[in-house]
């Protein structure tokens, strides 16, 4: 293809669910296709670099297996046989099977599904959180991903905010803790490398020898590697150590926390000797993080949201935030908490005026879990008669698979799902009809590792019979008979309702804009903080109401390595992000990512292998009360002994029995903030 064939460059927004939203540029040709998909240069946090799943969209976009057709059931559920249908026609059946469904069950028989898929703004909540307001439908808790972290963050500081990313650039020591920076958030590694060149110190706290750890170590950072789901230990072990050796901010602690006293007396026990015992890392380690956390000024820690994957997951942030606090870090800049910072975008949305909840009128319609799926569909009273899936693949990305699996092939299920491929979710659906991709409508970007939000121009027209998520809702209201007029209001109006608090004609025309945030860079310097004190809350009355610890504890998991379960299932399983070029359940269905990563495997140390008379490349079984899973055995030394791993995001079809790892996994809810204890799975593996 030759420069003189291109009619125009048209700038977007990466749309999946990663911090690093970067910036792109399309080439579009004269017959209006799309050609070439790059980094933008000028986005000022991507700085012109997408990444091994992105640098391929252009086939993504194009794949001949992309769903481009409205197609409707005709074989049994899950067999994935279907037929091309009209829009019309769909829309037609579709209207008058929800229409009957909630004349006879009434609003809350019908359940949205939804995740970020597509994070931007008008792919997730617009027109469809009108419509399911409208209609009464079940509210869905979307706490999948992030809300554990952010509650817990909030219990101790009231505010799940802490600092822009891009300002551990001035940090002396940054802790990555639980986040796998290198894989998941990689745009950030270059802010890191900055504070590195300027003497900054680098810490990895991860059960697994991740990318990030490897990478760290051979820079000559430091890796620590604690049991899954134990980190409250070492954390209280640390503020054990730096509170007997009086380590901490007299000052900061006098004018700006609360119940200092109770905790010292607290973690008086808490000693580093037995932190070891809890979580297996040496207790000199933690002496030493201890001392080198205190005695450093701009010390941060940056996590993200794995962590949050197990029961304690609320508690596991609640603690760490209590770190920056016992030492004043938040006075300098590079010094405190970094997270998701999609608070601070939030702050610029309007999001009332958006997702409309007083179309409510008055009910309160009943809410479920995304993570308890399985079970909603079985035994949800009212029962759930109708599910429309959007930007989500349950039957992959949700816990305890089996369930679902069986929820979903329930003949007195109607299900309508909104997508791009023939997901294994999809696969279960009376209708799928076709959704565009990022580069074929218009959307706005509001990130969540950076504050710079962005505008995603449509490239090009969509593919084939595809409609935008706000063009299928509208589609859908219309199919249903609604006259409520804001149901159809078009996606420029639908932007300008939502943007009230930025400048959307210079993000439109120029490019992303930059959310508030404090202009010397310590937002929490002079305290201040939204809790029930003002301060932050090493002691909380909020959590004694929640029937949880005042105090930060350390309670081991009901499925973890103490429990009464690891009886008869002794290892503890994780299912990370590990493949650099799938993106959750996308991606590893197409060429050029699947077939370039080894398919599903176990993971193990070759202790736990000789143990069970496994060797490297045998085929195991992997099982648990839950499901049993066959699987090549990979030996290696990134685990401790008792942990083993299946990466996840690979589909049914790529496992030999059609069971994915999200089979095995635990659908309890996290301590509080209601996410999923994805990691606090325990497993036995054995010979076939
Ligand atoms: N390549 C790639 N990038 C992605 C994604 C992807 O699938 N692939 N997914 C995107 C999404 S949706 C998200 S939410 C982000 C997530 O970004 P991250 O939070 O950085 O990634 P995770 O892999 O979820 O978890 C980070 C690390 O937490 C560790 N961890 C788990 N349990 C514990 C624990 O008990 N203690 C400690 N210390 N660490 C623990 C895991 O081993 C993992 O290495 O990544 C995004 N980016
Ligand atoms: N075992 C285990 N399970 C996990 C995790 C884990 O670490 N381990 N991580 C969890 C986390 S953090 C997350 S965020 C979830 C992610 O779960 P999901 O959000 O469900 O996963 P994705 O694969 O990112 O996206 C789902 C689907 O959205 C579709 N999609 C993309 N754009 C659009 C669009 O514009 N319109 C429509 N209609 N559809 C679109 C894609 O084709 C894709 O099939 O998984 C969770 N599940
Ligand atoms: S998936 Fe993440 S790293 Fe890749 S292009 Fe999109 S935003 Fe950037
Ligand atoms: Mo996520």
């Amino acid at each position: 293809m030759t420069d003189t064939s291109i009619a125009r460059q048209v700038r977007g927004v990466c749309h999946h669910d990663c911090p690093d939203s970067c910036g792109w540029i399309v080439d579009v040709d004269t017959a209006g296709r799309a050609v070439a998909l790059r980094g933008d240069p000028d986005h000022p946090f991507s700085r012109g670099e997408l990444c091994p799943k992105v640098n391929r969209f252009i086939d993504r976009v194009y794949s001949p297996d992309r769903v481009t057709t409205p197609l409707r059931r005709v074989g049994p559920k899950g067999s994935g046989e279907f037929e091309e249908v009209t829009w019309d026609d769909a829309m037609a059946d579709i209207g008058t099977r929800l229409n009957a469904i909630i004349t006879e069950y009434g609003g809350e028989a019908v359940l949205p599904y939804y995740d970020a898929g597509n994070q931007s703004l008008l792919a997730v909540d617009g027109i469809s959180a009108r419509l399911m307001h409208h209609i009464g439908a079940t509210r869905l808790i979307r706490n999948i991903c992030g809300p554990t972290a952010g509650a817990g963050m909030a219990m101790t500081n009231g505010t799940g905010l802490g600092m822009d990313p891009e300002d551990l650039a001035h940090s002396q020591l940054i802790l990555l803790w639980g986040t796998n920076t290198r894989l998941t958030n990689r745009h950030l590694w270059p802010t890191l490398e900055t504070a590195r060149a300027a003497g900054a110190q680098i810490v990895v706290i991860d059960p697994i020898r991740t990318i990030t750890a490897e990478r760290v170590m051979a820079d000559g950072g430091q890796f620590i590697q604690p049991r899954p789901g134990t980190d409250v230990a070492l954390m209280l072990a640390m503020m054990h150590e730096i509170i007997t050796a009086d380590l901490i901010d007299h000052d900061w602690v006098a004018n700006h926390t609360h119940g200092f006293d109770e905790l010292a007396s607290h973690v008086a026990d808490t000693t580093p000797d037995w932190a070891a015992e809890q979580c297996g890392v040496d207790a000199d380690t933690i002496r030493d993080l201890a001392r080198h956390w205190a005695s450093t000024d701009a010390a941060a820690v940056r996590t993200l949201v794995g962590a949050e994957h197990h029961r304690q997951g609320g508690m596991f942030f609640r603690t760490l935030a209590c770190l920056p606090a016992l030492t004043g870090a938040w006075r300098h800049r590079g010094g405190g908490m970094c997270r998701s910072v999609g608070s601070y975008q939030a702050a610029v949305i309007d999001d009332d005026a958006f997702t409309r909840p007083d179309l409510l009128a008055g009910r309160s319609p009943r809410s479920i879990n995304m993570s308890r799926l399985g079970e909603a569909l079985h035994d949800a009273d009212p029962a759930v008669h109708a599910m429309i899936v959007w930007c989500a693949n349950p039957m992959v990305i949700a816990p305890n698979a089996g369930l679902i699996r069986s929820g979903m092939a329930r003949d007195d299920l109607f299900c309508v799902v909104h997508e791009q491929f023939m997901t294994d979710t999809a696969r279960y659906a009376d209708y799928v009809l076709p959704a565009t991709t990022q580069i074929e409508s218009v959307d706005v970007n509001p990130a969540w590792g950076h504050l710079w939000m962005g505008w995603n121009h449509a490239a090009i027209d969509p593919v084939g019979d595809a409609v935008s998520n706000t063009e299928f809702f509208r589609r859908l209201a219309a199919a249903m008979g609604l006259t409520e007029p804001c149901l159809f209001d078009d996606d420029e109006t639908l932007l300008a309702t939502a943007l009230t608090g930025i400048d959307t004609e210079t993000m439109r025309t120029d490019g992303p804009v930059r959310v508030p945030y404090a202009a010397d860079g310590r937002p929490w310097a002079n305290g201040g903080f939204p809790t029930a004190t003002g301060r932050v809350e090493f002691a909380s009355d909020a959590l004694v109401a929640l029937g949880q610890p005042r105090l930060p504890t350390f309670i081991p998991s009901d499925e973890g390595p103490t429990s009464a379960l690891a009886a008869r299932y002794p290892l503890q399983l994780m299912t990370p992000k590990h493949h650099v070029r799938f993106l959750n359940s996308s991606y590893s269905q197409l060429p050029g990512h699947g077939d370039r990563e080894e398919g599903p495997f176990v993971e193990m140390d070759a202790a736990d292998a000789a143990a069970r008379g496994l060797s490297d490349g045998d085929t195991a079984r992997v099982f648990n009360n839950r499901a049993e899973l066959r699987l090549p055995v990979r030996v290696s030394t990134r685990l401790r002994p008792g942990v083993v791993s299946i990466p996840w995001g690979w589909w049914a079809h790529h496992y030999p029995d059609g069971r994915t790892a999200n089979d095995l996994t635990n659908n309890t809810l996290t301590d509080w903030g209601e996410g999923a204890a994805f990691y606090d799975t325990l497993v036995e593996i054995a010979t076939v």
